[in-house]
């Protein structure tokens, strides 16, 4: 074909403006949209434009760039006021301070005491709370088998695991994680209107804050009470940052868990040959996570960074100020890195462990091992408990939530067998 913008896609170079759809109404044409578009997509959040990377060299690269920060205030439209408060994703964005928005060597002291809870080695002592989480949920998930077998795999199962988990870790009381997951629910959905958001969000704090108070009076052994203490010789982290770490811990940890044993559900019961090469054992539980993390990955576009100067990129060039996403899903899609099969779901592909869901560089997520455990224990006792689970709708009628950054399903419906 001729087409120039086909050559240009084929070079890697940017073709048009690519309106991110709040509906999420074709979740696979839109990753293939971008991933074509070129390295750097030119993309449009509600009315809002910025650049997304769509390659995994490139977007390596850029996530250990100096030039790029978290900074909201190196973002022109935030600048010259073009983008405010009103804007519907501002809060995934002006989030308070927290390590999930500062940058440099101020950034690691925000970040040092999470990594330092979350490695493997450390996990290995929640492993058993874990277990026995999962364990409650699948009882759970009998007993709430409707009148005709049909139970929502998510809101019984992989929603609750994973706040569980985080609550734990954080010290939320078991009796706010209702409330949290409504608040999340609304938080991302597009249908919230953004007044309702921005009083939520509000609420939030004052919930995180007098936690972070209560910790501070009484500290007790989870995170959060550690995040309250001064590293020997250190400086102590401000109320506002150990509120915005927790924000972010629970955030993040409850959200992003739940797409990833959904989704890796999702693609046995749509590959049912692989599913067979899992429960036969020929293929371990952590190669269906690992593909799963990067075929149908739990973020799709994480908003945002911001051009300190201007940055060239192949053909293309970031100008100083502005807004560059990373879509975390193109970049597992990207046939450079995975070869002409790219879109195909397949737990033994050679490079089913080098995907970069988890991001790269100083921000890389400090919750992966956390992810990996829980799925690598919820994932077997599922299949374990109910060797018979299948849809129990056909898979075309599963919908993604309205959420713009997050790939979420609305619900699940499965029969037990
Ligand atoms: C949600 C709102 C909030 O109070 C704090 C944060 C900070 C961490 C963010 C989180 C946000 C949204 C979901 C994110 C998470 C970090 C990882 C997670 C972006 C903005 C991912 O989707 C990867």
């Amino acid at each position: 074909m001729n087409c120039p913008h086909a050559e240009a896609a084929r070079a890697g170079r940017n073709t048009g403006v690519i309106a991110i759809d709040p509906m999420v109404q074709d979740l696979d044409g839109e990753t293939v949209r971008l991933r074509d578009a070129g390295v750097l997509a030119r993309i449009d959040l509600l009315g809002v434009p910025a650049w997304t990377v769509t390659r995994h060299a490139e977007a390596r690269q850029l996530l250990v760039d100096p030039r790029l920060v978290k900074d909201i205030d190196a973002w022109g439209l935030w600048q010259s006021g073009v983008v405010t408060r009103a804007w519907p994703l501002i809060g995934m964005i002006d989030a308070g301070r927290s390590m999930f928005t500062v940058d440099g060597a101020e950034h690691r002291r925000l970040r040092t005491k999470t990594s330092q809870a979350l490695t493997p080695r450390r996990l290995e002592a929640i492993r058993p709370d874990i277990e026995k989480f999962t364990d409650e949920l699948l009882d759970a998930l009998d007993a709430a088998r409707g009148e005709d077998g049909t139970v929502d795999l998510k809101a019984i199962f992989a929603q609750p695991l994973p706040m569980k988990v985080v609550g734990m870790l954080m010290g939320v009381d078991e009796s706010q994680h209702a409330m949290l997951t409504r608040q999340y629910k609304a938080f991302f959905s597009m249908l919230t209107p953004q007044d309702e958001r921005l009083a939520l969000l509000a609420e939030l704090d004052v919930f995180y804050t007098d936690l972070v108070r209560e910790k501070t009076a009484r500290p007790t052994d989870d995170l959060t009470s550690a995040l309250i203490l001064a590293e020997e010789g250190g400086e102590p982290l401000t109320e506002e940052e150990v509120v915005g770490n927790l924000k972010a811990m629970v955030a993040a940890g409850h959200e992003t868990t739940i797409g990833l044993v959904l989704n890796a559900v999702r693609a046995l019961l749509a590959h049912p040959d692989q599913l067979r090469l899992v429960l036969d054992g020929e293929v371990g539980w952590d190669a269906v996570v690992e593909e799963t993390l990067r075929w149908d990955t739990p973020t799709t576009h994480l908003l945002m960074r911001f051009a300190t100067e201007d940055i060239a990129v192949g053909e293309e060039v970031i100008r100083k100020g502005e807004g560059v996403a990373i879509s975390y899903r193109a970049i597992g899609r990207d046939f450079e890195q995975h070869g002409p099969d790219a879109d195909a779901f397949d737990i033994t592909r050679p490079t089913r462990n080098r995907h970069m869901t988890f991001g790269h560089g100083p921000h890389i997520c400090p919750g992966a091992a956390l992810s990996r455990v829980e799925a690598g224990i919820a994932l077997p006792a599922l299949f374990a408990r109910f060797p018979g689970l299948r849809l129990a709708v056909p898979d075309e009628e599963i919908t993604k939530l309205p959420v713009m950054t997050q790939n979420d399903m609305a619900a699940f419906p499965v029969l037990l067998g």
